[in-house]
């Protein structure tokens, strides 16, 4: 990988109903931390990652535009899912309506991002079911920094098994994660990156035709954001 920032860079955009915690995962993605009280995102933020994908070997730059959920800003955060290589759907597995409302984001997404595009369905806030120790047994280990050991607990509203199925109904890739705990945050983006490596492989996007899908840079070219997280906010 010598003399090579990056392999690809993948635009992202995370979307989903207000409050379900979009600004969060990509803060735990960039970051490694947890805010208990974030601000509601005005627009879109703007958060870069590099990755490795240790079985391609390869390292991906991922450029994530976190969404506003409320719906006074749908039209602006639409504009920014044109050309979008993959999407993270988000719900918050303690609130039903968020669960509902995702096909219509995903409907929205259909419509403005590529046709190609990488969705992963993300149920999030799964620290806080009873149920959570399954997939806190998963994938990614948790970096926060507070005790778990007095976290509330709230009614789960959408079952593991009704949100896979949908997912799998719509060729949507899913997992369940916790901004909070960190609990398959990274590998939510691994997985999603995967699936967009192989559509490359396969000629599904392409450089010339996919503007959410870039080749690499050389390291002297890779001025502006060539660190390994980066965030800030526009509109
Ligand atoms: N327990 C728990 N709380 C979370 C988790 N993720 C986010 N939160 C909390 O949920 C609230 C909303 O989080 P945000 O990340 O701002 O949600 P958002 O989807 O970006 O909201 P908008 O920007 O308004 O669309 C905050 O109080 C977060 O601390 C999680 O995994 N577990
Ligand atoms: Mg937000």
């Amino acid at each position: 990988m010598a003399g090579v920032a990056w392999h690809y860079v993948l635009k992202f955009i995370i979307t989903g109903d207000a409050a379900v915690g979009k600004s969060s995962l990509l803060i735990r993605l960039t970051d490694q931390r947890f805010l208990a009280n974030p601000d509601p995102t005005l627009g879109v933020e703007f958060g870069s990652k590099l990755i490795t994908i240790p079985e391609e070997n390869k390292v991906v730059k991922l450029q994530c535009w976190d969404t506003a959920g409320t719906e006074s800003f749908r039209s602006i955060t639409r504009s920014y899912y044109r050309g979008a290589a993959g999407c993270l759907l988000v719900y918050d597995v303690t609130n039903r309506q968020s669960f509902v409302h995702a096909r219509s984001w995903l409907k929205d997404v259909r419509e403005h991002a590529d046709p190609h595009l990488t969705c992963i369905l993300v149920g999030n806030k799964v620290d806080l079911c009873s149920d959570a120790e399954s997939a806190d047994a998963e994938q990614t280990v948790s970096t926060s920094q507070e005790s778990t050991s007095h976290r509330p607990r709230r009614k789960r509203e959408v079952t593991t098994d009704e949100a896979e199925l949908w997912a799998k109904e719509e060729g949507l890739l899913f997992v369940e994660a916790s901004a909070k705990s960190g609990v398959n945050v990274e590998f939510a983006f691994e997985e999603a990156t995967r699936d967009i490596l192989r559509k490359v492989h396969s000629g599904v996007f392409d450089d010339e035709r996919s503007p959410g899908v870039k080749l690499s840079q050389p390291r002297n070219d890779s001025l502006t954001l060539d660190t390994a997280s980066q965030k800030s906010s526009c509109c």
